[in-house]
């Protein structure tokens, strides 16, 4: 419709064509009120009965909530009206009427459970503040992007139909092949390691992973989206660096641009992060976690931070941290050991108060050491040839890292739960929309 205004652009004195949605209807006898709603926000349309077209009179006041309509008229200052603008209509078209019964309210003035609102996505996302996580996610995805190139960092697509899962502590769900066994990835790992001894060096990408997690949590989901990073000739530290620069670069980005949505999300004091992110060892950890006195059972070295102690650690620290330096064992076969140290591995990762946003550390970039660390995690290093190949015709040292961005959705946003950070949330009851 090349000669639409949205609803915050039209000005007091021209004639304009709206188009959007009917918000609500409110008849008060002789003068009655169609609020249209669009992407932009909402403009009154005033119907004045005896002074106006019976027919268009019956059109607009008949046409049911939700519907699409498009409406041209005057439009007028009214300081009583909403956005102290009204229009005056000519002519209204109904493009899409809708049912009468809804099975959701997205004016917000009735509560619908999350469940509901997650049958019925499209109609959810009508309500602001429902639009608004999802203007902020893409605003973050924008912002990391603009990072990363800022860093020099190309970005890849990798396969999501693979042979081999590369994280130990969860599920792959498996599909046919053409008559072979393969599944749905669980992470770019290999693959973007795999870039790192190509001409690219530095490489990101910003994709869906598969995890047939059992579990059914506040934090976890089925599907969800990385955005993965890896870069040669670095260390962990300088990982971690590019690691909280991202961060932060998404922080800016939605303080930035997004004033409107965390408006609306009730934010009047949206911060964006601005110390350097202290850096625990897992040793200084699991000994400040226990120090709080928060858990039933100390920790010892070797145990994985249970969700208590992360939130415990979290209310201590209260802020972003990381925790570097973890016990090889409960790290992946990728991740390089200290040499002076093998009990010690050189991964990390970064924690939000709430829960664990990244993992990542320094990878182990020798072939005969990479091999031996496939054995001593009971994996068949033949299974994973075309990945350990690559390692043997010049694969520099490198590092890199991987964040969950529905995790850093819902930290940066506070949800209560992550489903609300994806439009159509993947988990062990929901498979559609
Ligand atoms: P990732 O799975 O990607 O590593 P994560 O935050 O789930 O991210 P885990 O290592 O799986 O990290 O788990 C972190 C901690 O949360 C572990 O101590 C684990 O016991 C605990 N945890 C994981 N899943 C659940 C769950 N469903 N309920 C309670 N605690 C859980
Ligand atoms: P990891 O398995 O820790 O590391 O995953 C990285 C981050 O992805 C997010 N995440 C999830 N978010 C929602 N639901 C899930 N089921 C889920 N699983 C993971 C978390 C987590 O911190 N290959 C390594 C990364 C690397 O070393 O580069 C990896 O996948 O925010």
């Amino acid at each position: 419709m090349e000669d639409r205004t949205h609803a915050a652009d039209v000005a007091a004195g021209e004639t304009a064509t709206v188009a959007g949605w009917v918000h609500e209807i409110r008849d008060l006898g002789g003068i009655a009120f169609l609020i249209l709603r669009d992407r932009t926000g909402k403009l009154q349309i005033k119907f004045e009965k005896d002074e106006m077209d019976e027919a268009l009179v019956e059109t607009g006041l008949g046409v049911h909530r939700e519907s699409v309509v498009t409406v041209t008229g005057a439009v007028e200052e009214e300081p009583r009206a909403p956005t102290g603008l009204e229009m005056v209509p000519d002519s209204l078209d109904v493009l899409a009427d809708a049912d009468p019964e809804l099975p959701l309210d997205p004016s917000g003035k009735v509560d619908a459970e999350l469940p509901t609102r997650l049958d019925n996505r499209t109609l959810d996302l009508r309500k602001p503040e429902v639009k608004a996580i999802f203007e902020i996610r893409s605003e973050i995805l924008r912002s990391v992007r603009e990072y990363f190139r800022s860093v020099g960092s190309t970005e890849i697509n990798t396969p999501k139909i693979v042979a081999t899962g590369t994280e130990g502590g969860t599920e792959l769900f498996p599909i046919t092949y053409f008559g072979q066994e393969a599944f749905m990835n669980q992470s770019p790992q290999l693959f973007k390691q795999l870039m790192i001894g190509s001409g690219l060096e530095r490489v990101f990408e910003v994709g869906p992973i598969f995890r047939a997690e059992e579990h059914n949590t506040p934090r976890h989901l089925n599907e969800a989206t990385m955005i993965d990073f890896e870069s040669a000739f670095v260390d962990h530290h300088e990982a971690m660096d590019v690691c909280e620069g991202t961060l932060k670069a998404a922080y800016e980005g939605v303080a930035e641009n997004c004033a409107d949505e965390l408006e609306l999300l009730g934010y009047d004091d949206f911060a964006v992060p601005d110390d350097d992110f202290p850096r625990l060892t897992y040793e200084e950890a699991i000994e400040r976690v226990n120090a709080t006195g928060e858990l039933d059972e100390q920790l010892v070295w070797g145990d994985d931070l249970s969700t208590e102690a992360e939130k415990a650690l979290g209310v201590d620290v209260g802020g972003h941290y990381f925790v570097t330096d973890w016990p090889s064992e409960i790290k992946p076969f990728y991740i390089q050991d200290y040499d002076d140290d093998p009990q010690l591995s050189k991964g990390f990762d970064l924690m939000h108060p709430r829960m664990e946003l990244v993992s990542g550390g320094q990878r182990e970039h020798r072939y005969d050491e990479l091999v031996a660390g496939f054995e001593q995690q009971g994996l068949d290093p033949e299974q994973f040839d075309y990945y350990t190949r690559m390692f043997k015709y010049g694969m520099p040292p490198h590092a890199g890292w991987a964040y969950g961005v529905e995790r850093l959705v819902m930290t940066m946003l506070d949800l209560d739960n992550i489903r609300e950070a994806v439009l159509f949330p993947r988990d062990r009851q929901r498979l559609s929309p």
